[in-house]
């Protein structure tokens, strides 16, 4: 049933001068995320955790279903079953189930089987798609755009995540159906992304990578 519209609050409203200022230096700060793959044991305030997950929680969604669910893991023994079964499945996508167009493209990244970080960082958030869901009736419930909505929403937690410091490797294991299992996920859920996060190591590496030129990602009519 269709609830009452209810007034829109602006939550802020700036003249030009002030927006072209607040633009130029949020784009600093992001320029400034890398992905990295080398994490510090120090531990994160769970606070902090549940608060990028909240903001992760406003993102806009297909008919507002939410189709997301994070899984927070900081448990060592669940962290190395995570570690072994992502392993496992990298070991064959790097001896050849990848195939060469792709390993060629990942060359220039230096990644391999191995995925200390799935043990070392502090946090590991596993993020699932919720295609479906099962409502108090026990009816499926279909969800729609739920890759584009699951998308958005990891979107904001990588920008919380780096607004407070934070490091985070978004780590796509092909296949992740395992995280499935040893978060005991139900029926519905797909596994979408592992996000590893923590506070980056003293001493860290970056490939020397660059952004596309913005005539590239950008048109205009
Ligand atoms: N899942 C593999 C391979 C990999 C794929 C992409 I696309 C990357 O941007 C990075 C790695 C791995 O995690 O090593």
């Amino acid at each position: 049933m269709k609830k009452e519209s209810i007034p829109y609050q602006r939550p802020i409203e700036l003249n030009d001068t002030e927006m072209l200022r607040r633009s130029g230096q949020f784009l600093k700060f992001m320029k400034s995320r890398r992905t990295i793959r080398e994490f510090s044991q120090q531990e994160v305030p769970q606070q902090v955790i549940l608060d990028c997950l909240k903001t992760a929680g406003t993102a806009p969604s297909g008919a507002n279903q939410q189709p997301w669910h994070f899984v927070i893991v900081r448990d060592p023994s669940i962290k190395k079953q995570i570690r072994l079964a992502a392993e496992e499945e990298e070991r064959k996508f790097y001896a050849g189930r990848a195939g060469d167009t792709w390993l060629d493209v990942l060359e220039q990244l230096g990644t391999d089987a191995n995925k200390p970080f799935l043990e070392e960082a502090p946090i590991l958030i596993a993020i699932f798609e919720q295609k479906y869901r099962i409502d108090d009736q026990g009816v499926k419930v279909k969800h729609y755009y739920t890759k584009e909505s699951v998308g958005i929403a990891t979107g904001l937690l990588i920008t919380a995540l780096h607004h407070v410091g934070l490091a985070t490797l978004t780590h796509t294991p092909s296949p992740m159906n395992f995280l499935t299992k040893i978060l005991r996920r139900p029926e519905g859920e797909r596994p979408f992304l592992l996000l590893v996060v923590g506070h980056p190591a003293d001493v860290v590496k970056v490939p020397d990578i660059d952004k596309k030129d913005f005539r590239d990602i950008v048109s205009q009519f």
